[in-house]
């Protein structure tokens, strides 16, 4: 399993989507486990990439390249995320704040709320507090999912719970954050509801966000 999952890492390492379907469903066939997957194999490549940006060894366009590979991979394994769930959970209204363009982790979280029951509306990426609050007023969510990668755009976390409080919303709307740069520190500060550190823990949050509504 391992060589399998060191195989996938390196594949969106080093941006080759043409190959990922098939490596991918080799593993499944092979019976390796989606957390495995994700975790060990397509998370942890991202991980590898990001340090190479750092570094300087690598630009933009490689990790764009890397992005896309990820993105075709966790296309294939959403219908793998679902859970055979007939009733809904609750509703979840999702974004990646203003400036921002980072959606993976975003997407990955909507899967596995998807997965989980919830129905998920999902705004996209670079979303103004106004879009953001106009949204609110139309869907009338149970949970507002904001997600922030880069710390310049960490604010805009801030400013949308502001707008929340002024425009009488803000009871209405359970706020949970995420995304690298967050913390829980910072979501208390903000005064969200919630920090979800990965997928996973936001599928929990949201669950127990929504059993006590
Ligand atoms: Co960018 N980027 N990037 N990037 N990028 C980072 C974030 C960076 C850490 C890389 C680095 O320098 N090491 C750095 C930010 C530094 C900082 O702010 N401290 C950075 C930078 C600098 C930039 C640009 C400024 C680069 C430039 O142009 N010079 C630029 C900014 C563009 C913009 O947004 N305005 C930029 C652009 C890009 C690409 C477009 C090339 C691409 C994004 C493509 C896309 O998303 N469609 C990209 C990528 C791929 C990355 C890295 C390598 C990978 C991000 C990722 O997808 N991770 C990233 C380095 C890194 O994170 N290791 C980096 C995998 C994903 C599954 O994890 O998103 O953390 P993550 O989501 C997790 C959790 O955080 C959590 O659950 C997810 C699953 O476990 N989570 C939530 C996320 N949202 C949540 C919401 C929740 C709950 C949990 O509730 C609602």
């Amino acid at each position: 399993m391992e060589r399998i999952l060191e195989k996938i890492k390196d594949i969106v390492v080093g941006g080759r989507f043409r190959e990922i379907e098939a490596q991918l469903e080799e593993a499944i066939q092979g019976g390796v486990d989606l957390h495995s997957l994700i975790n060990q194999a397509m998370i942890a490549a991202m991980d590898v990439v990001g340090d190479r940006f750092a570094k300087g060894k690598i630009f933009v366009p490689e990790m764009l390249v890397s992005a896309k590979t990820m993105e075709m991979g966790l296309e294939i394994l959403q219908p793998l995320l679902k859970e055979d769930e007939s009733l809904s959970r609750g509703s979840v209204l999702l974004c990646t704040v203003k400036g921002d363009v980072h959606d993976i982790g975003k997407n990955l979280v909507g899967m596995m709320l998807e997965g989980a029951g919830f129905r998920v509306t999902d705004l996209g990426v670079d979303q103004t507090v106004e879009t953001v609050l106009e949204k609110i007023d139309e869907i009338r969510p149970d949970i507002l999912g904001l997600s922030a990668l880069l710390t310049t755009t960490m604010p805009e976390m801030q400013k949308v719970i502001e707008e929340l409080n002024a425009h009488g919303l803000r009871d209405r709307v359970s706020v949970m954050i995420g995304g690298a740069p967050i913390s829980a520190k910072f979501a208390r500060h903000i005064g969200a509801d919630a920090y979800g550190k990965d997928a996973a823990e936001a599928v929990a949050i949201a669950r127990s966000l929504t059993a006590s509504q």
